[in-house]
C-alpha cells in the first residue's frame, strides 16, 4: 500500500473521506496577487515611487518589468501550484504602449490579460489603483477635501469597474474588484467625520450604475493604519462594513489590516451574516502590516477552518496579498499559494459532523482530544497526493525548478 492509500484507510477510520476532500480542494479558487512579481510598481508610469503607505523591501534580482516578463514569471509560478487558480490585477498592469492616465482606461489596454487568462482558463479580479499617483500625494484620494481630486479617483473606479465588468463577461465568470483608499492623516485629526462623510457619497458615486452582477463585484477593504496614516485610516473597519452591509456589496478582510493581536479568522463569520460575500486579502503581518509571504501558521488554518466547516466558503473569494523583495519573487507567490491550499486541505479533512455533535452535545473532552489527535494525522500524504494528480511537483520538488528559472531567465534581466 503507498502512502496515500494508507492516509485514506486511517482517515476513513474517523469518518473522512479524503478523494472527497482533494475534489472539493480542487475547486476551490485562489486568486493570485499579480502584484508580488514586480513588488507593485506596475507598467502604467515610470520612475514612480510605490505610496499609499505600503512598502516593499528588499532588491532580489529579477523584478518583472514588462507585461511579458510578468506573464511568462505567472506561468512558472502556475507550472507549481496545484488546483484552481484566478489572477488579481491592479489598474496599473495595463499592457499599452499609448501615454494614458487611470482615468482613461479602458478594457482595450487589458485585452492582452483577457487573452492569457482564457488561454489558460483562469478568471481574473481587479482593482483600480488609488495610490503611487501625484493626484494621491496629498494622502487623500477618492476622501479628499478637493473636489477635483475627488472627481479623478471617482472616475477611476468608474472606468476600472467596466474593466472588471469586461474580465467577467470575457471569461465567463465573475471579477471581483477590489476598493482600497490610502487616505488618512499621520497626526491625529481635529474632524474624523467628514473625510468618512465624503468618502461615502465619493463611493455612492462610484457604484451608481448597476452592473451585471454575473460579471462584476464590488469589495470595500477596511484597514487600521499605513506608513504615514499612523492617526486615522478613513476607511475603517467600522466604516467599509458597515458600507458594504448597507449598500449590498461584499467587504474585504485583509489579514494585516487589524492591531496586531487581532485575528481575521475569527470575523468571516459575523461577516457573512450580514453581506452576501466576503472578499480575503490572506497575507501575514509580522508585528505591523508587513505583507510578508504566508506561512502555513496557526492563523491561516484557523483562516481555513472558518471556511471549510461551515460552507462559508461558498461565499468567500479568496485572494493573496503580500509582496515581499527579498526573496525569488516566484518562489514567493508558489510558497504562499500552496499554503493556502495545504490549509485548507488539511481543514477539509476534519470529521466536522463527529465534532459538531461533541460540542452540541457538551462533550468538550472529545472535542479537545480529537482535535489534538487530528493535528498528527498524515495530511501531507493527502497534499501530496493532491500534487500529484494535479501534475505539479511533490514538496520541495518545485524549488528546482525555480532555481533553474532564475538562473535562465531572472538573473539576466
Ligand atoms: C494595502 C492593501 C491593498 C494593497 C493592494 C496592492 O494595505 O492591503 O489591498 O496591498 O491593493
Ligand atoms: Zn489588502
Amino acid at each position: 500500500m503507498n502512502r496515500y492509500e494508507e492516509a485514506k484507510e486511517l482517515y476513513a477510520g474517523i469518518g473522512v473521506d479524503t478523494d472527497r476532500a482533494i475534489e472539493t480542494l480542487k475547486n476551490i479558487p485562489i486568486s493570485l496577487h499579480c502584484w508580488q512579481g514586480d513588488d507593485v510598481l506596475g507598467f502604467l508610469f515610470r520612475d514612480v515611487a510605490l505610496s499609499g503607505g505600503i512598502q516593499t523591501t528588499g532588491n532580489y534580482p529579477g523584478r518583472a518589468t514588462t507585461p511579458a516578463q510578468l506573464r511568462a514569471d505567472l506561468d512558472k509560478a502556475l507550472s507549481l501550484i496545484p488546483g484552481k487558480m484566478r489572477l488579481n490585477l491592479h489598474a496599473i498592469y495595463a499592457d499599452t504602449d499609448e501615454k494614458v492616465d487611470l482615468t482613461d482606461l479602458e478594457p482595450k489596454h487589458f485585452a492582452s490579460w483577457v487573452e492569457w487568462a482564457k488561454a489558460r482558463g483562469t478568471g481574473l479580479d481587479f482593482n483600480p489603483t488609488c495610490f503611487s499617483h501625484p493626484m494621491a500625494d496629498s494622502g487623500f484620494t477618492i476622501s479628499s477635501a478637493d473636489p477635483a481630486v475627488r472627481d479623478f479617483w471617482i472616475e477611476h473606479c468608474k472606468k476600472s469597474r467596466k474593466i472588471s465588468e469586461y474580465f467577467g463577461r470575457s471569461l465567463g465568470t465573475k471579477s471581483v474588484m477590489n476598493l482600497w483608499f490610502p487616505d488618512g492623516y499621520k497626526d491625529i485629526p481635529f474632524d474624523r467625520e467628514a473625510p468618512r462623510r465624503r468618502m461615502a457619497e465619493a463611493l455612492d458615486r462610484v457604484i451608481a450604475e448597476k452592473l451585471d452582477p454575473a460579471c462584476h463585484l464590488d469589495a470595500l477593504e477596511s484597514k487600521v493604519f499605513g506608513i504615514g496614516a499612523e492617526s486615522y485610516t478613513v476607511a475603517s473597519h467600522e466604516f467599509s462594513l458597515g458600507y458594504a452591509v448597507t449598500r449590498g456589496i461584499a467587504y474585504t478582510l485583509d489579514a494585516g489590516h487589524f492591531h496586531p493581536t487581532e485575528v481575521i479568522s475569527d470575523k468571516i463569520s459575523s461577516v457573512l451574516l450580514y453581506t452576501n460575500e466576503l472578499l480575503l486579502h490572506v497575507s501575514r503581518p509580522v508585528r505591523w502590516d508587513s505583507d510578508h509571504v504566508v506561512i502555513f501558521d496557526d492563523e491561516l488554518n484557523a483562516i481555513a477552518d472558518a471556511l471549510t466547516r461551515t460552507g462559508l466558503v461558498a461565499r468567500t473569494h479568496i485572494g493573496l496579498d503580500y509582496f515581499d523583495a527579498s526573496i525569488n519573487r516566484v518562489a514567493a507567490w508558489v510558497i504562499g499559494t500552496r499554503n493556502m491550499q495545504k490549509a485548507l486541505l488539511r481543514s477539509l479533512l476534519t470529521p466536522v459532523e463527529t465534532l459538531k455533535n461533541a460540542e452540541l452535545a457538551g462533550d468538550y473532552t472529545t472535542r479537545l482530544a480529537l482535535t489534538e489527535e487530528l493535528k498528527s494525522y498524515p495530511f501531507a500524504d493527502v497534499w501530496d497526493r493532491f500534487c500529484e494528480i494535479s501534475g505539479v511537483p511533490v514538496r520541495e520538488g518545485w524549488l528546482g525548478e525555480v532555481k533553474q528559472y532564475e538562473t535562465e531567465v531572472l538573473s539576466k534581466r
